[in-house]
């Protein structure tokens, strides 16, 4: 049996949350196409007849000064040193250059057998595909580099075979039918970010965390009663979210709700979904040590 940890490393938006969820066959970690959405390490489990790969998605590698950006690269580059193996994803669609080129760097000074995804397949031209394989040759001599689209699940497999030839012999991490270790609040604080992001559009998704703070979950009963916030930075903002006679606020729930309901097949759900402002959080010490805690079981 071969079993590895498998640290998903690239830059915002190189399609690392999708390459996830499309390997784990599951919705693992929120995706969107703003950049900077995944916030924290996010395991998903793979398991087939040769062994368990389990891949931690991590924060899109973002050179800034800001107090989050700066908290989600410590995400990102404490993962680098963690994993038995690197799976370094990269947008094709974009020409490296500096922050590319520093990441790239790390990954080669971590010591780690790494794998390169060139990703975005469905949409590069031949010169795009060449000038990645060029980037990446230069750096990595060794590493299997390969095309994929993890929208289209093109190259997965291709994927999945030079990471287990690297994964080491071991004993399975997790049971067999196990995709993820998030606990319940967080997947759940997690689903609403996603339609809240999916939903409003430029910069707000960035003022935004969600906290659920009840979960009860009667298993007998087979019910579920759920309150949660979504909280902003400003009063103003308030009113972006909630949208014009409750619109977005309506359209967030519901597409919530029915993710939520794929976590707790056959309970009755009740979802009391509510609107906050906390003023300047992201700047806000103990706001981002519960955002940035470990979010497992
Ligand atoms: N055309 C195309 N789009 C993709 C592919 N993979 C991901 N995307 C899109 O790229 C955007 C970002 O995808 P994510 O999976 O959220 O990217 P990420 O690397 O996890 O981003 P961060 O969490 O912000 O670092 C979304 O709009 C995806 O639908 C792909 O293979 N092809
Ligand atoms: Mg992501």
């Amino acid at each position: 049996m071969k079993s590895a940890t498998v640290s998903v490393i690239g830059r915002p938006s190189a399609g690392k949350s999708t390459m996830v969820n499309t390997i784990c066959e599951m919705k693992v970690s929120i995706t969107s196409p703003i950049p900077q959405t995944t916030r924290n390490k996010i395991r998903g489990i793979y398991t087939d007849q040769r062994g368990q790969l389990v891949f931690v998605d991590t924060p899109g590698y973002h050179i800034s000064e800001k107090t989050i950006n700066r908290k989600m690269q410590d995400v990102t580059v404490s993962a680098l040193g963690e994993s038995d193996i690197i799976l370094y994803v990269l947008d094709g669609k974009r020409a490296p250059k500096k922050e590319e080129e520093v990441l790239a760097d790390l990954i080669a000074k971590a010591g780690v057998p790494v794998v390169c995804a060139i990703n975005k397949k469905d949409i590069l031209t031949k010169a795009e595909e060449e000038d990645m394989e060029f980037f990446l040759r230069n750096r990595f001599p060794s590493a299997p580099i390969l095309l994929t689209s993890s929208k289209d699940d093109d190259g997965i497999d291709e994927l999945l075979i030079e990471l287990f030839k690297l994964a080491p012999e071991g004993e399975l991490m997790y049971s067999e039918s196990e995709y993820t270790d998030q606990n319940l609040e967080f997947r759940i604080s997690e689903i609403i970010r996603e339609k809240t992001i999916n939903t409003l559009s430029d910069e707000l998704p960035h003022t935004i965390f969600v906290e659920v703070s009840d979960l009860e979950y009667d298993e007998e009963e087979k019910k579920v009663w759920v309150r949660a916030f979504i909280n902003t930075e400003r009063e103003g903002q308030k009113g972006i979210i909630v949208g014009k006679g409750g619109e977005n606020i309506k359209k967030i729930r519901k597409e919530s709700f029915k993710d939520i309901k794929k976590i707790f097949p056959g309970s009755r759900l009740e979802l009391d979904l509510r609107v906050k402002a906390i003023a300047k959080w992201r700047n806000n010490q103990a706001v981002l040590d519960k955002i940035f805690r470990e979010m497992n079981k």
